[in-house]
Formats: C-alpha cells, sequence, structure tokens
C-alpha cells in the first residue's frame, strides 16, 4: 500500500509537506532483518539510487524485522503479491510457503561456490524464477545474496553429521526442517526476530545463518559458541516489486527503478562476501570456536542430506532442478 503525499501531510508539518514535490509518493519496502544487517544497507542504497534516478518520484520507507507482515517473515511475499506491501527484501527459503519452487536454491550442496551461484542468478534459471514470481503477481528486480548459510550451537563442535543428533536447532523455512531431521536434530520453526533471545535463554541450541549478512551483523556470536562453515544451503535474496505497482510505473520510471534495484542488489552482494571473507577471523577474536571442514567431511554432510534433496528436489520439479545443475556445470 502506498502513502500518498497526501497522507504524508496528515503526520508532517507544513513546512515538510510545502518542500514535497506534488507528484512524489512514498513506497513501503518490508524485509526481514534488523536494521544493521546487508539487508537493511541494500535497501537503503535502493532507496538512494531510486530517489535520486527519479528525481523524489520514488522514494521508500524501509521497515526491518518484518514488521510490515507482524513480523511474519513468510507472509511479506504473499502480501507483496496482493499489493498490500509494495517492494520486498526477502530470501528465497521465505517465500517457498509460497512459490515451492524457490527451494531450488537451497537445496543441500546444490552449489559449491559462489561462480556457480552467479552463473545460475545471471542466467536462464533465474530469468525461469522471475516468470514464476511473476504469475504471483511479484516482479522481481534484482538477486543479492544472503550466502551459504552456516551452523552454530552451544553444546558442541560440528565436526560430522553423527555431532548434529539431538541437537535443538532453530530453522527459517521447511525446508530445512526435513534436512535437520535427516541429520537426526531436533528442528523448530521460528520467526528470525525471535531468534536471539531464544538462542539466548537456551530455548534452542542452534541455528543457521551467512556470516557476512547475518551472523556478524545480528551479533549472534554474542550468544553461540561454535561454528562450522559448512556451507550446505545458498540463499540468495531478491528485492521485488508488487506487479499491480510495477504496472502503474511509466516505461522510463520502470527502467530507473529496475537499474537502482540492480545496483543497490550488486553493492549488497558485494558487502555480504566482503563481511563473510573476513568473517571468520572476526568470530574468532569474538569468542567463538570456529570449525572449517575438510572436503571429505563436506562429502559426509551432502551424503548424509541426500534424503531431503530428493524431497525437495521433487517439490521443486525434477526440470528446474536440472536447468540449475546444468548451469552449474557449465560453470565449472
Ligand atoms: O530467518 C533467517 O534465518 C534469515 C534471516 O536468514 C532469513 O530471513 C532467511
Amino acid at each position: 500500500m502506498k502513502i500518498s503525499a497526501l497522507g504524508w501531510a496528515a503526520l508532517a508539518a507544513a513546512a515538510v509537506f510545502a518542500a514535497t514535490p506534488a507528484s512524489a509518493e512514498t513506497y513501503r519496502l518490508s524485509q526481514n532483518t534488523s536494521n544493521t544487517t546487508t539487508w537493511q544497507k541494500g535497501a537503503e542504497r535502493f532507496n538512494e539510487l531510486v530517489s535520486e534516478a527519479t528525481g523524489g518520484k520514488v522514494e521508500l520507507r524501509i521497515f526491518p524485522n518484518a514488521q510490515l507482515a507482524g513480523g511474519d517473515q513468510m507472509k511479506q511475499i504473499e502480501m507483496t503479491g496482493r499489493g498490500s506491501i509494495d517492494f520486498v527484501l526477502t530470501s528465497a527459503i521465505n517465500a517457498t510457503p509460497l512459490v515451492p519452487e524457490l527451494a531450488v536454491f537451497s537445496l543441500p550442496y546444490l552449489y559449491s561456490d559462489y561462480d556457480d551461484v552467479d552463473a545460475t542468478t545471471s542466467g536462464a534459471p533465474g530469468r525461469k524464477i522471475d516468470e514464476i514470481l511473476a504469475e504471483h503477481g511479484i516482479v522481481a528486480l534484482a538477486w543479492g545474496e544472503n550466502g551459504f548459510r552456516e551452523v552454530t550451537n552451544n553444546v558442541r563442535p560440528i565436526r560430522t553429521p553423527e555431532d548434529m543428533q539431538g541437537l535443538k536447532m532453530r530453522v527459517a523455512g521447511p525446508m530445512y526442517i526435513d534436512v535437520m531431521n535427516a541429520l537426526g536434530a531436533n528442528p523448530q520453526q521460528m520467526q528470525w526476530s525471535e531468534t536471539f533471545p531464544a538462542l539466548q535463554q537456551g530455548v534452542v541450541d542452534g541455528q543457521e545463518n551467512p556470516i557476512g549478512a547475518v551472523i556478524i551483523p545480528q551479533r549472534v556470536y554474542e550468544v553461540q559458541k561454535y561454528l562450522t562453515t559448512w556451507h550446505y544451503s545458498y540463499d540468495p535474496l531478491f528485492l521485488g516489486v508488487s506487479k499491480k505497482l510495477w504496472e502503474s510505473f511509466d516505461e522510463e520510471t520502470r527502467a530507473k527503478v529496475k537499474k537502482a534495484a540492480e545496483e543497490a542488489m550488486e553493492y549488497q552482494k558485494k558487502i555480504s562476501r566482503d563481511g563473510t571473507a573476513d568473517g571468520v577471523a572476526f568470530l574468532r577474536e569474538q569468542g567463538m570456536e570456529v570449525y572449517e571442514p575438510s572436503a571429505e567431511e563436506i562429502d559426509a554432510f551432502r551424503k548424509a542430506t541426500k534424503p531431503a534433496f530428493d524431497t525437495w528436489a521433487a517439490k521443486v520439479g525434477d526440470d528446474l532442478v536440472k536447468s540449475f545443475q546444468d548451469t552449474i556445470a557449465e560453470a565449472n
């Protein structure tokens, strides 16, 4: 829902209103995480760029912690599809209750590195996903990065799949429930905004999230002792706009919005990757015990999570999975 210049006038002082161009609109952008993350920084960069490019015609107000969906991070996507949220910055796993195909990105051990990732998001598989999102009323403007999700906990270092046995793990979405079950852990789905206190109070033993985009900026290291860089699942971000709103923009505005989104997500991806590259050393300084498994040890996790891969590959659809796998094979 957009807030018109007139709507804001009711809230703003007359002087402020007088300075606002008559055609200016403030749209609402919702994102999952706190205002300290690379998600937020990417959203802020988008706002700066889009407002500059459109001469203030398109401006945003950014809401962290999925506030516009009452804190329900998986609901944001559906609300955007309906047009009750204008812009959304969320990650693929959060869209899976509405669009199961988006689980493809996060299938355990689908990707080995950033080159694999970039080949798919910038290639034919990414465009196929854009089409699927459009069928649900969401125009995907650009792809950013949450990242490779690493496991943390307070009980013991994770070196083998057996080490996951019995751990109470907070997870974000339905696919991760199956992955954690395959590893013998006890998964519990929980909103991200409720996870920090749950870790602090020992309601759950652990969680999994990317280092640069989330673990560091949200200070997960303050409440978790062990981290293993198992790279088990990749999670991309996408910056989307409700199709309803998109269709109300003229051609020129659309081009400007799209370009601003692409630049902002390039920036967001870069700061997430930089934060991850420097992150392990930082986390050790903060007192975390970090375990970096070898290729053979990673292989054991790959084998153990295969049942969840197969279950979710079937939900996603074999053709789509194959198009991702083929593009990844070509990139190597
Ligand atoms: O909830 C999570 O774990 C987070 C922040 O990574 C997502 O929104 C997917």
